[in-house]
Parts: structure tokens; sequence; C-alpha cells
């Protein structure tokens, strides 16, 4: 896990005891102090200065479409959705299959802090201080059987409390899916808190997936359902339109949107202003990640 976004030590920074602290604890430590030291290192790299988003920007920039499309819907009515009580479905493929009360899936789980960049398909990021814990770790609690090859996700659909879904803009209710061991990698995460508090509605309370990598559609919002299947599931934006939206989505600066280039992307405030970035292959997660599309060609499984 040598990527600057999640492990932002630099080599001088690592001390001996550093040395001997788990990922999980440097990790956690990315923001306490630690910062984002380093980040001009590489050929490509990001101007020098961009900094973790402020919790404004996190919180009123945002894409949720059942509260409407625009970027600041979701900041001006996502307060109506109810969210307490709160149940998780996790059916499927699983050893232990029912309906798990979010306080339940909390006392189970290890919250940590995941500074992770966070790059939208519109082709703007940000760079967001996550909560929250592995999904792997919530499914390996369900008991994963042997012949699961994928994680399909619902969001909840609530007529009364969601203006958007009056809208024929998706087919909602709003579902995403990964392949099995993307969704088992220690990168992928089910985000339950920004910046300590706990998350707000707009970003997807009171738990919404986070896949770093890839495009932000992926990380679907506000989770009711969480299905282990053997077939490559549905997923919202694919089913919209699947000439623009394929069902891995893994940030690449090499495919472009059939109407936008992927190349750069416009980092939302970066201190005092937008600034315009290069996007880098898995939104920079590339040690990480490749292994999982060996042999892919992702030009075309995109
Ligand atoms: N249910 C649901 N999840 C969703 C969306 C949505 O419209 N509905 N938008 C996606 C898109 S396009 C992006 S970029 C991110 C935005 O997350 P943020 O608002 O927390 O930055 O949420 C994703 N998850
Ligand atoms: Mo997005």
């Amino acid at each position: 896990m040598a990527n600057r976004w999640i492990n932002t030590l630099t080599e001088k920074d690592v001390t001996p005891e550093a040395a001997f602290m788990n990922r999980r604890q440097i990790m956690g430590g990315a923001l306490a102090g630690i910062g984002l030291a380093g980040i001009s290192s590489s050929a490509s790299a990001a101007p020098e200065g961009l900094e973790p988003n402020t919790y404004e920007e996190i919180t009123s920039y945002n894409n949720y479409y059942e509260f409407g499309t625009g970027k600041d819907d979701p900041a001006k009515y996502a307060d109506a959705l109810t969210i307490e009580p709160w149940t998780v479905e996790i059916d499927g493929m699983v050893d232990k299959p029912g309906a798990y009360a979010f306080e339940d899936i909390l006392k189970a789980m290890t919250i940590e802090e995941r500074l992770y960049k966070f790059r939208c398909v519109e082709a703007w990021s940000m760079v967001i201080p996550w909560n929250g814990f592995e999904l792997a770790d919530l499914l390996n609690m369900a008991g994963v059987q042997s012949g699961a090859k994928y994680v399909a996700f619902e969001t909840a659909l609530r007529p009364d409390e969601m203006p958007g879904v009056a809208y024929p803009v998706l087919d909602w209710p709003y579902v995403e899916g990964l392949r099995l061991d993307e969704a088992m990698h220690p990168l992928t995460i089910m985000a339950t808190g920004v910046y300590g508090k706990d998350i707000l509605k707009q970003n997807g309370a009171p738990l919404r997936l986070v896949v770093p990598w890839k495009y932000g559609y992926k990380s679907i919002k506000s989770v009711v359902r969480i299905t282990l299947t053997d077939t490559q599931p549905p997923t919202s934006w694919n089913k919209a339109n699947a000439r623009e939206y394929g069902f891995y989505s893994n940030v690449n600066p090499t495919v472009d949107h059939p109407r936008w280039s992927q190349a750069t992307e416009r980092a939302i405030g970066s201190g005092l202003f937008s600034k315009r970035i290069e996007t880098e292959m898995f939104n920079g997660y590339e040690e990480d990640v490749a292994a999982l599309y060996a042999g892919m060609d992702l030009t075309k499984d995109t």
C-alpha cells in the first residue's frame, strides 16, 4: 500500500515506530499531522499543495440524484431521508443472510480513517477523509459462499423522502455492483463518516460504498441491500447508457468518455482555486489494484 493517497508517509517520516505500525494505524495517521507531504514526487504528479477538501466542500458539492441532479440539491433536500432505524439486508450466496441493523454492524466493525482521492466520471475530484470499515469484514461476517462471484448493492428507494425519484433520470432504486475480488480488496470500504463526524445524508448516510480507484458513481450511497451472486449484476449508469458507462468503471486517463476527455480533472478547491490536474491510472491506486485486472484489455472492459 505505497499509494500516496492513503499512506502519505515519506521515507524520511518513517520512524522505527512507524515501521512497526500496521497498515490500519498508518492510514489512520494520514490526517493526524502527517498531511500530504511528498505528493509532488512522481512525473505526472498533481500540483503541490493539493490538500484534503474542506468539510464544507465535501458536504455541499454532491451527486445524489434521488434528491435532484443539481450539485447543491443533495445538501438542500437529503435531510428528509429517515436514517433511523436503518437495516442492511445481506442476502444471496451467504451463510448468514438476514436484515442486519446498522448499529449491530457498527458494533462488529473496526472504524478507520481513510484519506482517499475521489474521482467523478464528470472529471472533478476531491480528497476526502472518510471514516469507515472494510467491506471485506462485513462480507466475511455474513459468510461468503464459495460460488459467489459478484456483489450487488442497492440504495434505499423512498419516494416520500426523495424528490428526485419522481423523475425517470435513472431506473430507481440506484444499484451498483463489484466483482467479488474488488469487493474484498482492502481499499474498498463502507464509509460511515467524514472528518470524524457521522456521514451526512447528502454523502450517503448512514453508510455508503467507497471504491477509490473507480469513477464516483460506483460508490453507491445509503445502502439497504447487499447481495452475493454468481452473475454480474446490473448497474444504474450502465443500464442508463451502456455505451458511456461500463461495469468496471476504473478511472483511466487513456480512455475518454465519448463526450469528454478523461485525461485531466478539476481538483475541487485545492486551496484557493480549483486546479486542472492530470488524471492517474486507477486514480493513483495502480500499484494496489492493477493485479485485479491482469490479462484484461481495459480499453474494452471499461
Ligand atoms: N444512490 C446514489 N448513489 C450515488 C449517486 C447517486 O446519484 N445515487 N451518485 C454517485 C456519483 S455520480 C458520485 S460522483 C458520488 C458522489 O459522492 P459525494 O456526493 O459524497 O461526493 O456518489 C455516487 N453514489
Ligand atoms: Mo459521479
